[in-house]
């Protein structure tokens, strides 16, 4: 059992990460209903205002403040509980976090940012809502330096060593994140701050597209990285067997932060003032993070296959059988998983050139995220969190609760593939995203859409409105576990981190070697940006003033 104070620090990052998602999940269900034309906001409230808020609230909050959680736990049940220093620091990394979630979250409410949590150029916000924005990501990196000095001691009275598996997920992870950052904190410092507060009159606009791309894309795999931390470590735990291979998952972690960053051009292939060759090269880098994608996959499936084996499961399928599909825990990731394998192949059409001009800024965009982030990502964490939150009060795990959990998981699963997969057809018609009730004027094409069986008007609706029933279960799964399971007094039923060992005997040890990853991801970094950049600052049209479109 980890200290109270780490608990402590756990638990409120897991209540905000909550809180974030109970509104944003009742926004996700509005959303639904306003573009099937169900229902109309009153006029105080914009359809932009509420998908701006869904994006922010889900997509950044919610993650971030799960994955912090998580990370939390995990250093301080590997590595040793935090000294005080390092648990100031990741209070105050919180602190600022939040102050920044509050001044960005009041700038949407008040109607002063609709600008969606891409926040492209020239539409302009207040620009308080760039700071909330810029404090949101100062506060991250207090508490990953928090982790970083963490785990900098735990090596230094353990020369010599590797560092348990968990620890080096975690600072790939942290390290992937602040290289991710520069470029968001660059743009918002230097372009949108003084744009909105009206000291410069005009915005470079590809150049902010471009370095929030070159933020964007690395910012999937800060999602990715803690649920891949979960399939590799608490996976084999579940199912009773060791790690598939320590060097293996240290590789696939390394191959992720280098392939992840230099390729932010894949979501500007249609736009203008890039060259082709330069969208080409970060393609192709793009389609690099396979192998380590593919790496994962096939350690996974050995994992499964190990396990099953080993409880006599025969024949090329008997070892599916013998997995514990009884624990939620386990069926919770591998359902998540399972979602992954669409998600992978539909992104791999969106790199595509030719394929990207067909599903570019359509529904079918929608489709893709929620089977991504939206469901392996957060139902990974959906799966941590029937542990996590017991684990750090304390509490046993009942059956009732159980059970729950499994409804709320499968209602998920139900919700999110009658949503995605009308999201899909219906962008592969020509469905736009990013839009209220669109029906042009029922022109008898737009109408068309809308004749499919999955891709009918109302199968969005249904699948939203599963969703959020879904959600909500949760929410209370999650206030049970937080206050209501009855305490576990024993050592017998208390709730355990369930965290694989893995053997890292024969792990090299230039794996370990932080500087000479670093090095070479910034060597990508230059190879594929600093060109196309320089282009963009030195052959810079006539900036943009801002626009306020709503
Ligand atoms: C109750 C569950 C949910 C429902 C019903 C829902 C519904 C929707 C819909 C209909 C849109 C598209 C709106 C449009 O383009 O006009 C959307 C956008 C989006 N959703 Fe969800 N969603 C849910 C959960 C989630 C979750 C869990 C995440 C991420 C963790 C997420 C992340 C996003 C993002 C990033 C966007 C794009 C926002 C933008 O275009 O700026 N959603 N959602
Ligand atoms: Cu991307």
């Amino acid at each position: 059992m980890i200290c109270k104070q780490d608990r402590k620090l756990a638990i409120y990052h897991i209540l905000i990460a909550y809180l974030a998602f109970l509104i944003g999940t009742f926004l996700g269900l509005l959303q639904v209903f306003i573009r099937n034309d169900g229902l109309e906001l009153p006029k105080w409230l914009d359809y932009y205002q509420v998908l701006t808020a869904h994006g922010v609230l889900l997509a950044l909050v919610f993650t971030t403040y799960f994955i912090f959680a998580f990370f939390i736990t995990g250093m301080s049940k590997t590595l040793g509980d935090f000294g005080p220093k390092a648990r100031l620091v990741l209070w105050l990394g919180f602190l600022v976090t939040t102050i920044g979630t509050v001044i960005a979250t009041f700038m949407i409410i008040i109607g002063e940012a609709s600008v969606l949590y891409t926040f492209y150029a020239p539409l302009q916000a207040n620009g308080w809502y760039y700071v909330g924005l810029a404090l949101f990501i100062v506060g991250t990196w207090l508490s990953g330096f928090a982790l970083v000095g963490h785990y900098v001691s735990w090596k230094k009275s353990n020369r010599k060593q590797l560092s348990p598996l968990f620890a080096f997920m975690t600072i790939s992870t942290i390290i992937l994140w602040k290289i991710a950052c520069l470029g968001v904190v660059a743009t918002v410092l230097f372009q949108f701050i003084p744009w909105a507060f009206g000291w410069v009159d005009t915005i470079n606009v590809e150049l902010s597209r471009s370095l929030f791309w070159y933020f964007g894309h690395p910012l999937v795999y800060f999602w990715l990285l803690p649920a891949y931390m979960a399939w590799y470590l608490v996976i084999p735990k579940l199912v009773g067997v060791e790690v598939f291979s320590d060097s293996l998952a240290r590789l696939a972690f390394i191959l992720f932060i280098l392939f992840s960053i230099p390729v932010g051009f894949h979501h500007q292939l249609v736009d203008p003032g890039i060259s082709s060759f330069w969208k080409f090269l970060q393609t192709s880098l793009t389609f690099m993070v396979i192998i380590p994608s593919l790496m994962t996959a096939f350690s996974l499936f050995g994992t499964f296959e190990r396990s099953g084996r080993r409880k006599g499961g025969r024949g090329l399928f008997g070892w599916f059988f013998k997995l514990p599909w009884k624990d939620v825990r386990f069926t919770s990731i591998f359902i998540a998983m399972f979602f992954f394998i669409p998600g992978g192949a539909g992104g791999i059409i969106n790199a595509s050139f030719q394929l990207n001009e067909l599903i570019h800024n359509t529904l079918w965009v929608v489709g893709h995220f929620h089977i991504t982030v939206g469901t392996p990502v957060t139902m990974t964490f959906m799966g941590i969190t029937f542990w996590l939150i017991p684990y750090l009060t304390g509490r046993k795990l009942t059956k009732t609760i159980q059970k729950l959990a499994f409804i709320q998981i499968i209602t998920w699963s139900i919700g999110m593939v009658l949503m995605s997969t009308a999201q899909h057809i219906l962008g592969l018609l020509g469905a736009p995203r990013r839009t209220a009730y669109s029906a042009y004027n029922n022109h008898p094409t737009a109408m068309e859409w809308f004749n499919g069986l999955i891709s009918n008007h109302i199968t969005m609706a249904i699948g939203g409105t599963i969703l959020f029933f879904s959600a909500m279960l949760l929410i209370f799964i999650v206030i049970y576990s937080l206050f209501l399971l009855p305490k576990a007094d024993s050592l017998g039923d208390r709730v355990e981190f369930p965290i694989a060992m893995s053997d890292n005997k024969d792990t090299p040890k230039f794996l370990e070697n932080w500087w000479l990853w670093i090095g070479i991801s910034f060597a990508l970094i230059a190879i594929a940006y600093t060109i196309p950049l320089m282009d963009l600052i030195q052959h810079a049209p006539p900036g943009s003033k801002g626009f306020k479109m709503w």
